[in-house]
C-alpha cells in the first residue's frame, strides 16, 4: 500500500493530531531562555586599581602571592626560573634557574612548599617557599600548563577543557573535570588561581579570565581584559597570563608574558548576557605553547 500523501499545514488533521506536541514544543521553547540565562557566565568589567613594573623577560607561566612578595614560574628553554619578586619595583629577589632542559610552568604554594610545573618535561619541582631550595621531585603524564589548589588539592591545566585534581604528596591523578561554558568545552586553559571558592583560569591566546565552579567545571564569569597595555606596548608582548589573588587584603593581581606591567585590578559583574563564547581552535591544534 502507497504511503499516503504528508499532510498539508493548516489541515484540521494536522490541528488534531499535533496540539499536543505544538504545545509540548511551545512550553519547551518558552523555557530555553531561561535555561540559558540561568547558564550563562556573568560578564565581568575591570578597574585598574594600581600598575607595577613587571620584567619584560619574563615569560610568565606562573604566578601567586605570598607572604608580601609575588612568586613567578618563567617558561622558555634555557630562560626558566623560580623567582620571589618585589610587588612594588619588580625587582627578582631570589631566583632559581631551572636547567636548560627544563621549561617552566605553573606555580602554587601549598603550606611552605611550592610546587612548579614544566611543560613538557612530565617534571614538578616542590621548594622551600622561603630559602626556594628544591625539597623534592615529582613525575606526572601529559603536559603541565597551570597549577593552583584548593587547600587539600593541586589543580592542574593542560591546555585542554580538562582540570586534574592531584594528591600533593606525589601528584597522584585523584579526580578531574571537563570545564564548560553553556555545555561546551573550553579548551586553552592556562594559567590558574583560587579566589575564595572559585578558580580564576586564563585562557590562551584571548585577553579572558574565566571563573570556574570546580565541583561541576561550569564556567560561571568571564572577564574581559584587553585593553590593559596600550597597542603599542601589546605589540612587544606575548599573551595575557598570570593570576595572582592576596587573600589577606583581597588583592588580585594579573599580568602577561613579556609584560612590562603587572596590574592590580578590581572585577565587577555587570548585568546582561556574555558574548558568544570565543572561537578556539581543536586541542591539537593548541598543542604548542
Ligand atoms: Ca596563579
Amino acid at each position: 500500500m502507497a504511503r499516503p500523501d504528508p499532510v498539508l499545514p493548516g489541515s484540521a488533521h494536522v490541528h488534531r493530531l499535533t496540539l499536543p506536541a505544538v504545545a509540548l514544543l511551545l512550553t519547551a521553547l518558552a523555557a530555553l531562555p531561561i535555561d540559558a540565562a540561568e547558564d550563562a557566565p556573568l560578564r565581568y568589567d575591570y578597574t585598574v586599581l594600581n600598575v607595577y613594573p613587571h620584567d619584560p623577560r619574563a615569560f610568565t607561566q606562573g604566578l601567586l602571592y605570598r607572604a608580601g612578595h609575588l612568586y613567578e614560574s618563567t617558561g622558555r628553554y634555557g630562560e626558566s626560573e623560580l623567582r620571589r619578586v618585589s610587588l612594588e619595583t619588580g625587582r627578582v629577589v631570589k631566583r632559581r634557574r631551572l636547567g636548560r632542559r627544563y621549561f617552566g610552568e605553573g606555580l602554587t604554594a601549598m603550606d611552605d612548599r611550592l610546587v612548579q610545573l614544566t611543560w613538557r618535561n612530565g617534571v614538578a619541582f616542590v621548594r622551600d617557599a622561603g630559602s626556594l631550595a628544591l625539597l623534592e621531585r615529582f613525575e606526572y603524564p601529559g603536559e603541565g600548563w597551570g597549577l593552583a589548589h584548593d587547600g587539600r588539592r593541586l589543580i592542574m591545566s593542560d591546555g585542554s577543557a580538562v582540570l586534574r585534581f592531584l594528591n600533593p604528596a606525589g601528584l597522584v591523578e585523584l579526580d578531574r573535570v571537563t570545564v564548560r561554558d553553556r555545555g561546551r568545552p573550553l579548551v586553552g586553559l592556562n594559567e590558574l588561581e583560587m579566589v575564595d571558592d572559585l578558580l580564576y583560569a586564563n585562557v590562551w591566546q584571548t585577553d579572558e579570565i574565566v571563573m570556574i565552579d570546580l565541583a561541576s567545571g561550569r564556567v560561571t564569569g568571564r572577564a574581559d581584559l584587553s585593553g590593559l597595555l596600550t597597542p603599542a606596548e601589546r605589540a612587544e608582548t606575548d599573551v595575557l597570563n598570570g593570576i595572582a589573588w592576596d587573600a589577606d587584603d583581597r588583592r588580585l593581581f594579573v599580568t602577561g608574558k613579556l609584560w612590562p606591567k603587572l596590574f592590580e585590578i578590581s572585577l565587577t559583574p555587570q548585568p546582561g548576557p556574555t558574548r558568544p563564547q570565543q572561537q578556539l581552535g581543536s586541542e591539537q591544534e593548541l598543542g604548542s605553547e
